[in-house]
């Protein structure tokens, strides 16, 4: 049974309280929140920051923003979407389907938009999280963090970027009032935004410089539009969408056999985008510059039909020769060219393992998150639970991550955990649950095991996915339905717990 409900004060102000609060409205809160919901609770509150749902497919509104995951598989299991008009979606579409999920699971008055979290705070007496946010303090039992790993725009430390005097935006912060219409342009990173972003402005800009530090893998983008035959069968005829789901989720699993376990058999996926660099960049310069040195798959793949021929328009240039400074209107490269430009796009990612919510979380010791994983790295249980951070949970916590196939796959795993976790808590009448350190330490050697001889480590390249001290932290190395098995029901037994 959840502790009974009242208001109380933290500091000199009066918080609110709810039994459960989950920080964050994307994929994984919003999932969160409907199956709360759906088992009758009202017992919860969603705290966002933005002012609507959708988390980083709301603010990732850059020109050309599309989903590299098809969309049959990328959307709830839950409310499938006969009305995809193609087979890999556009942003708006993808954030036209959450607002719909949100509406017609009717959760949006649990929500409260334009409301920041600033920090949380465990409070050993009370066994409560004392959590502070644009809006007032709240308090709650039990604390769920959906705040997404791809959130928090990394800003690059360029000298002299301060100073630029054009206009300069990140990806995911796209400044619809800017028209580069005739301008010359900096794109600096060639990941998965920056490959969207390049072929779509390309056209209208004067003269675009993409400036690259490693060179991406591509491979094709087998996008296209439904035919109306297709999309008639999948909202009338019961299980075609289901069996086409089905088929995309097995073909895309197979890749997790050279990803994470024989690196080798990457080579088809090297031959297959070696074939498609050849043909779709005829000057040998820049094919030079754009063949990537390391082994498929050790970064992220990229899919794309449009960023070579876009790089090889006379009015785009691919500078390698690394960013010395950044002055008011140009860009000087190590080699000491000069280049003037008007604007700069910054495409240079997220900060992943180092979010700045890390400093805002403090724990049962009064070390905060970032302090934890500062020492040891970003480790956890399941990816859902951390040790010292009691009657807490997270979504997409660490090694959630995939490199090859649906994140809501990931999620809905953990919705399915986080929601028995908090089930248990109610039903055994707990105080407080902790994943223990046995557990979490037995759960870290074995993802570390699977991890030495993965694409990710082996590979040859510098990437996200490893922390400071070299470890994977970000990636799920295995099969994703071995993930869902291990997180079907909430394992009591792996958390010290504390009766009410
Ligand atoms: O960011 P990234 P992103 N100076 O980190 C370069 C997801 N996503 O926003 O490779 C110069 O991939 C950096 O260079 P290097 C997806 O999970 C999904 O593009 O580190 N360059 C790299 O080229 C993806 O992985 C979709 O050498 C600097 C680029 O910036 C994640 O978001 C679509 C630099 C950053 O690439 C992030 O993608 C878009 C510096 N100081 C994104 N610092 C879908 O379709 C960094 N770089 C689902």
């Amino acid at each position: 049974m959840s502790r009974k409900v009242t208001d109380k004060a933290v500091g000199n102000q009066p918080a609110r309280h709810s039994h459960i609060v989950i920080v964050g409205s994307g994929f994984s809160g919003l999932g969160l929140a409907i199956r709360l919901s759906k088992q009758g609770r009202t017992d919860y509150l969603v705290l966002e920051r933005g002012k609507d749902v959708g988390g980083t497919w709301r603010d990732n509104t850059y020109p050309g923003a599309a989903c590299d995951v098809p969309s049959q598989l990328y959307s709830y299991s839950f409310a499938l979407n006969p009305d995809w008009s193609r087979s890999f979606s556009k942003q708006p579409e993808i954030q036209r389907y959450i607002q719909g999920v949100a509406d017609k699971y009717n959760v949006r008055d649990k929500h409260i938009f334009d409301c920041d979290m600033t920090g949380a705070t465990w409070n050993t007496e009370t066994s409560q999280w004392e959590i502070q946010t644009s809006q007032g303090p709240f308090t709650a039992d039990i604390l769920v963090s959906a705040v997404g790993a791809l959130c928090e725009p990394n800003l690059p430390d360029i000298k002299g970027i301060n100073d630029f005097q054009g206009e300069i935006f990140h990806s995911a912060r796209w400044n619809h009032d800017s028209d580069l219409t005739g301008k010359r342009v900096a794109v600096i990173g060639t990941g998965a935004s920056a490959i969207q972003i390049v072929p779509n402005i390309a056209a209208k800009v004067a003269h675009l410089d993409v400036y690259q530090r490693t060179a991406p893998w591509l491979l094709p983008r087998m996008d296209r539009p439904y035919l109306a035959p297709e999309k008639l069968a999948f909202k009338y005829i019961p299980g075609v969408q289901a069996v086409s789901r089905a088929a995309i989720y097995a073909a895309r699993e197979t890749q997790v056999v050279g990803l994470a376990k024989f690196p080798p058999a990457m080579r088809i996926f090297e031959t297959i985008a070696r074939a498609k660099l050849f043909a779709e960049v005829r000057d040998p310069e820049l094919r030079r510059k754009v063949t990537p040195n390391f082994r498929i798959g050790c970064k992220r793949m990229l899919i794309s039909n449009d960023y070579y021929p876009a790089l090889s328009r006379d009015n785009v240039d691919v500078v390698t020769d690394g960013i010395q400074e950044i002055k008011p209107g140009s860009i000087v490269t190590k080699d000491g060219t000069e280049r003037e430009i008007d604007a700069i796009i910054v495409a240079t990612g997220f900060h992943v393992t180092d979010s700045p919510v890390y400093d805002t979380v403090s724990g049962r010791d009064g070390r905060t998150l970032a302090e934890v994983f500062d020492a040891v790295g970003q480790q956890g249980y399941k990816g859902a639970a951390i040790r010292n951070y009691p009657n807490m949970f997270f979504m997409l916590g660490p090694n959630v991550g995939l490199g090859h196939t649906s994140m809501v796959y990931m999620i809905e795993s953990q919705i399915n955990y986080i929601a028995d976790a908090i089930d248990q808590f109610d039903k055994l009448n707990l105080r407080t649950v902790e994943v223990r350190q046995d557990a979490q330490d037995a759960f870290n050697a074995e993802l570390q095991r699977k991890l030495q001889g993965a694409v990710w480590s082996t590979g040859g390249c510098a990437s996200w996915y490893l922390d400071k001290h070299g470890n994977n932290t970000t990636l799920w190395p295995d099969f994703t339905f071995r993930f869902r098995s291990l997180l079907e029901k909430f394992d009591v037994s792996a958390y010290q717990t504390v009766s009410a």
